[in-house]
């Protein structure tokens, strides 16, 4: 009577484990350079484990092998920090190109948050959220894209959500405007997206868990 509890149980933990582990993730922490991220406009620099973007109008972008254009729907995060202002510094999703994106920024100098896009090099201020902040503070901030629909935290409180049908495709970057700005721990989960070495969670060593915890159950037949 036992050996079918037991089976069930560990059944259990083992689909627990690839349920809570299956979001793989790009992860960036540029302890060791750039990462290949690409400089597209100002100045972009991995230096002592972050990326530095500085300029008005700053822009550096993953590197085009690491991402695929069906990834359209995803969770992006990123820690950022302010040097020097005093405007802005953001989280691109769905960039395309260096005139077509959407932007999920914090404002120093007008203390919030702000959600644009940029699409063919006509801005729009699409959205406002009163957000006080300080210079040479670490803040979280994350986009999760779905289809139409985004959601936008600040360490980890959703503070904003938005329907938008303008870009339906594209991959992350880190910009500035008018500041010298931070990057670090850049993470980027979704349908598809596969695991990178070293990204919270350990994927890897998860799956070899997972491979024993399967051989267990078969040895309890
Ligand atoms: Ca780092």
């Amino acid at each position: 009577m036992k050996l079918p509890f037991f089976r069930g149980f560990f059944i259990g933990i083992a689909l627990s484990v690839i349920l809570l582990n299956s979001a793989h993730a790009l992860y960036y922490d540029f302890e060791k350079g750039d990462q290949g991220w690409e400089q597209i406009n100002g100045t972009c620099k991995a230096e002592k484990g972050v990326y530095i973007v500085t300029g008005s109008d700053g822009v550096g972008v993953l590197p085009d092998s690491d991402w695929k254009d069906e990834w359209t729907d995803y969770t992006a995060e990123c820690q950022v920090m302010m040097e020097q202002g005093p405007d802005n510094m953001g989280l691109l999703v769905r960039y395309q190109d260096s005139t077509t994106y959407y932007i999920f920024a914090i404002m120093n100098g007008r203390q919030r948050a702000e959600i644009w896009s940029r699409v063919g090099g006509q801005y729009t201020d699409e959205k406002d959220i009163d957000f006080p902040n300080e210079m040479n503070e670490w803040y979280k901030i994350k986009v999760v894209a779905k289809g139409e629909d985004f959601e936008f935290y600040i360490n980890d409180e959703l503070i904003a959500e938005w329907s938008d049908d303008k870009l339906e495709s594209g991959k992350v970057g880190a910009r500035t405007y008018s500041s010298v700005s931070h990057f670090d721990n850049v993470l980027i989960t979704g349908s598809g997206i596969p695991a990178s070495k070293g990204e919270p969670g350990a994927a890897v060593d998860l799956a070899t868990k997972l491979a024993t915890t399967w051989g267990n159950v078969k040895n309890r037949d």
